[in-house]
């Protein structure tokens, strides 16, 4: 059974941005692994960030993270990008990866190391003016290690200080998302933990800033879907990082770990008004590829993402109000199952070849032959990573 004309046209205004930092090398305090053929500047990570979108129409935009994309000219990357067929993204900001970020950055009781972290902020929002960007990420690594480390109240004043002169220089079209975490590198308190933290900081900016909500950063059986329910109705849920975990910040592929969980967040995301063209929350992946392919991780993992979001399509509203206002139990929870367990995957090859896309794209990228191209062709230099 083909999919409905609705399904078929609310899938065609799925767009999630691809993260730059998936395509070069990553790991863990063990070990990060090199693999031939990772880029070696922005240039190239956008070059296979479009691979992505060449086979599936699925990730129009490619998120920078400053320093690791810092180029000479922002102009010359946006030219690159368009020419091949996708855009640049949000704008993330890095301060944690600097021995003056020691004991905090945005909430330091130092003026002078505040000052140095607000204007990094600044200098990525001039980023942004030059890369026609809309957002800039905030995730903070600011906490203490042990209770008493620090005054909590004070980081909290000191943070939202800071944010404000941010916030004054976010421009018309532009807008401020707040990324929240529970732990790590931290590992007493977080000075943005949770999505009520970064809500309560938002909040107190304007219209123009809102939460990004990382599906990894929460405590275990956190119900992360009614956070995504509150933050719509609140009216603040600017963003995802989608990726999935069995325990930590794993940043493994989205829906790989928990599909089930994935399937639930995008039926709040359709029931909330934050999905597609009239929703304002943007989807983007925030994910490490440690030891599998990188392209092709990112391929399997918007798939993924659109896999549950037409299950999620397929929830029978009516029916399911109906059943809820009886308070049918079993009957309103077996219609929701009901779509969790609807096998789309044919159909959605069907809708990717009336579109003149692959019916398989994991399988079409591996013919391509593109992985043995770059790796013959990337040699020498320094391949990317997170610079840490
Ligand atoms: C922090 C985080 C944040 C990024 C980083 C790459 O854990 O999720 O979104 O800056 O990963
Ligand atoms: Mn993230």
């Amino acid at each position: 059974m083909a999919f409905s004309s609705h399904v078929a046209s609310r899938l065609e205004e799925q767009a999630i941005e691809l993260p730059s930092w998936a395509f070069g090398n990553s790991g863990t305090r063990f070990k990060v692994f090199g693999t031939p053929g990772t880029p070696r500047d922005p240039f190239e990570k956008i070059a296979d960030a479009a691979q992505v979108h060449k086979h599936t129409a699925l990730s129009p935009s490619v998120a920078l993270h400053i320093p690791w994309d810092k180029v000479d000219d922002y102009a010359e990357l946006r030219k690159h990008a368009e020419d091949h067929g996708v855009a640049l993204g949000t704008v993330n900001s890095n301060t944690f990866q600097d021995d003056d970020y020691k004991f905090g950055s945005l909430a330091h009781r130092d003026d002078r190391i505040r000052r140095k972290a607000i204007d990094h902020h600044l200098e990525c929002i001039d980023i942004m003016d030059e890369t026609g960007s809309r957002d800039l990420k905030i995730w903070l690594a600011d906490g203490t290690n042990y209770a008493g480390q620090d005054d909590m109240r004070g980081r909290q004043d000191r943070m939202h200080e800071s944010l404000q002169e941010i916030y004054a220089r976010i421009g018309e079209g532009q807008r401020l998302v707040l990324e929240y975490k529970i732990f790590e590198p931290a590992f007493y308190h977080m000075d943005v933990p949770d999505w009520g933290t970064s809500y309560a900081q938002v909040a107190a900016l304007g219209e123009r800033a809102t939460v990004c909500l990382d599906t990894g950063h929460h405590a275990p059986s956190t119900n992360i879907e009614f956070i995504v329910m509150q933050l719509l109705r609140l009216g603040k849920l600017g963003s995802f990082d989608f990726n999935s975990r069995n325990y930590a910040d794993d940043d493994l592929i989205v829906g790989a770990a928990d599909p089930f969980q994935l399937f639930r967040i995008l039926v709040e995301v359709i029931r909330g008004g934050g999905y597609g063209k009239d929703g304002d929350t943007a989807f983007m992946l925030d994910q490490c590829h440690n030891i599998e392919d990188k392209i092709p991780g990112q391929i399997r993992s918007v798939l993924n993402v659109q896999e549950m979001t037409a299950r999620a399509l397929l929830v029978d509203r009516e029916a399911l109000t109906a059943a809820q206002i009886e308070g049918d139990v079993l009957q309103a929870h077996g219609i929701l199952m009901d779509a969790f367990y609807t096998d789309v995957r044919a159909d959605l090859a069907a809708w990717r070849e009336e579109r003149g896309l692959p019916a398989d794209p994991m399988q079409a990228f591996a013919e391509s032959g593109y992985l043995a191209t770059i790796a013959q062709e990337r040699v020498g230099g320094v391949q990317a990573g997170w610079g840490a």
